[in-house]
């Protein structure tokens, strides 16, 4: 029970959001003392029954500033590239930013040498361990593609702390950047020997960035459990005509994390892409999240592992 408790504790926290104190309704009220229980508890306003902790509170201007100074270029895949957009890290000195004639960036997110014996570099984000969206972001491919997107990454998780964290990394939302978002990424628990585990994948939608709305959710299966310090290619879809998202993991779709329009909350106009580490909470043990991405690639059709 006080792994439940804990989890209650910190789901209050989900979402980079200011916390509207409600008083428990109804069934969703019961604290998330199971593993099923605890997905349903993500509405925080369902569960809220004592005060957010302030360190849960973020800037709700966070990357704003940057973002709205994004140099877009105009469209173009790149020499070699199959899709409609690739991005391999390489193209840019080991110690830059991503190329910033593409990407906008927020957050401690730096071009480096490639971990876990994969060859040239990769993008890595040092995402620290409060909330806070470390995220570099562009808006040359999805406006083209429509309403629909596939996307594929390799993921490296280096540091993973054991507190509890909901955490993305990836987004799309529209030219409102505080508007809609869908987002992919996880709820970690930390899995240490005795204690309930949970590091799986996660989708939400929410209706405002940077507002109380939970919104609609899908939980992926809690096993197996994502592995740290092993490289993961992860593809993803969203379509906004349907309000439906999948997720695949080593080529296989983790059906559990397809989302189909469970809340009546429209998908955005998609025109930002985003990729990186954002978090929710704050973990008392201090440990930093540290993460790498390597071979991205966005496109209208499934783009595969290969
Ligand atoms: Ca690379």
């Amino acid at each position: 029970m006080r792994e439940g408790l804990l989890i209650a504790s910190a789901l209050l926290a989900c979402g980079p959001s200011r916390m509207v104190i409600e008083k428990p309704r109804g069934e969703d009220a019961r604290p998330p003392d199971a593993p099923a229980a605890a997905d349903r508890a993500l509405p925080p306003g369902d569960l809220a029954s004592e005060p957010t902790p302030p360190d849960a509170i973020p800037e709700p201007d966070l990357g704003i500033a940057d973002v709205a100074a994004a140099p877009d270029a105009p469209p173009d895949a790149g020499a070699g590239c199959p899709f409609r957009f690739c991005e391999d890290f390489e193209g840019v000195p080991a110690g830059a930013p991503p190329d910033p004639r593409i990407w906008s960036r927020t957050g401690n997110i730096l071009v480096e040498p490639a971990p876990g014996g994969r060859p040239g570099q990769a993008m890595h984000v040092r995402a620290g361990s409060t909330p806070t969206e470390s995220y570099v972001s562009q808006t040359r491919t999805l406006p083209a593609l429509g309403d629909t997107f596939f996307a594929r990454v390799r993921l490296y998780i280096a540091s993973r702390p054991t507190d509890f964290f909901h955490w993305s990394f990836t987004e799309a939302r529209g030219k409102d950047v505080r508007g809609t978002a869908v987002r992919y990424g996880g709820i970690s628990v930390g899995c240490q020997p005795g204690m309930f585990c949970r590091d799986s994948f996660f989708f939400q939608i929410k209706p405002l960035v940077y507002g109380p709305d939970e919104g609609g959710s899908a939980s992926d299966d809690f096993t197996p459990v994502i592995p740290e310090r092993k490289w993961l290619c992860l593809e993803w879809y969203l379509d906004a005509r349907t309000s439906e998202a999948r997720l695949w993991w080593d080529g296989e779709e983790r059906p559990k994390a397809h989302y189909l329009a469970a809340k009546p909350i429209p998908f955005p106009a998609f025109d930002r892409f985003y990729l990186g580490w954002a978090l929710y909470q704050t973990g008392a043990s201090g440990v930093p999240w540290e993460v790498w991405f390597d071979d991205l690639a966005i496109d209208a059709h499934r783009v595969g592992c290969n």
